[in-house]
């Protein structure tokens, strides 16, 4: 998403060498410096997502320990809060959304998706980490028209199937959209577990919302 350039490279290993010395001074000040030429959903996307994923690279590596990554994603979630815009106004109460996290503990990318709706107005219904039978009560009870899932372990994009299932058996026609890491790293496992759309960015998110609130191509 951030355009190329020496800026860019030096920002990206700046960051990564920030974060993987938990340097949380040096991480606000390299943020600092990319905020001065890019949006905020530019550094959050085109930054601090590539640089965790680095981190995460070098984990399975074995280059750098658990607490490390615990920590940089610690960071990231606290700095991303400030860089996020304020809520916008509302646009009414159709779609009906609601976001979660299914089954696992990476809320960072909810967080940032659940944002950036709220910030182009969508009612956004954040519920937090759930299990797959609570989620679907929880969907029908608030008569839920879109539901938007983030997952980062496969795992847990495999309980997807469960949530359509269940949402299926009970005549519900809510739509799904899924994100993260399994996602990405397999782009038909979607379809798969029975979702209706994938994204790979806080921005597809909003794009998914849009087109089915009508608002853009179908
Ligand atoms: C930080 C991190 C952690 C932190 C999480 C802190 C927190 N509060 O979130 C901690 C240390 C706790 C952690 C723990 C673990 N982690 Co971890 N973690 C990561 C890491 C490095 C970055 C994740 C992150 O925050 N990225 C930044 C956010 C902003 O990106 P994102 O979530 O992808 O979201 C963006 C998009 O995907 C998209 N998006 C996300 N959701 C949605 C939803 C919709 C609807 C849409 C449209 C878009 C969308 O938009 C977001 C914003 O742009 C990833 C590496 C990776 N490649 O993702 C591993 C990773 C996800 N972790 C992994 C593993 C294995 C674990 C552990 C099992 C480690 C262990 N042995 O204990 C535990 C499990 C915890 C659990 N049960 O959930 C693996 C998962 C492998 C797999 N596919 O199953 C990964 C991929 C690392 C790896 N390369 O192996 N982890």
């Amino acid at each position: 998403m951030l355009r190329g350039g020496a800026d860019v490279d030096e920002l990206s290993s700046d960051l990564r060498c920030a974060l993987e010395s938990l340097e949380r001074s040096q991480v606000e000040k390299v943020l600092e410096a990319a905020i001065r030429i890019h949006s905020p959903l530019e550094v959050i996307e085109g930054l601090i997502m590539p640089a965790l994923e680095a981190v995460g690279e070098d984990w399975t590596a074995g280059k750098v320990a658990l607490s490390q990554v615990y920590m940089s994603g610690r960071i990231c979630e606290d700095l991303v809060g400030r860089l996020l815009p304020a809520v916008a106004q509302e646009r009414g109460s159709f779609p009906r959304c609601a976001i979660a996290v299914l089954c696992d503990y990476h809320l960072l990318g909810k967080r940032i998706v659940l944002s950036v709706l709220r910030a182009s107005g969508f009612n956004v219904l954040d519920y937090g980490r759930m299990e797959a039978p609570a989620l679907v009560a929880r969907v029908l009870a608030d008569q839920v028209d879109i539901l938007l899932i983030s997952v980062l372990m496969l795992p847990a994009a495999l309980k997807v199937r469960e949530v359509r299932a269940g949402l299926d058996a009970l005549g519900s026609r809510t739509r799904i959209a899924v994100g993260g890491a399994p996602f990405l790293f397999d782009p038909e496992l979607w379809r798969e577990v029975g979702a209706d759309a994938m994204g790979r960015s806080a921005a597809d998110g909003e794009a998914i919302v849009r087109r089915w609130a009508g608002e853009g191509a179908p």
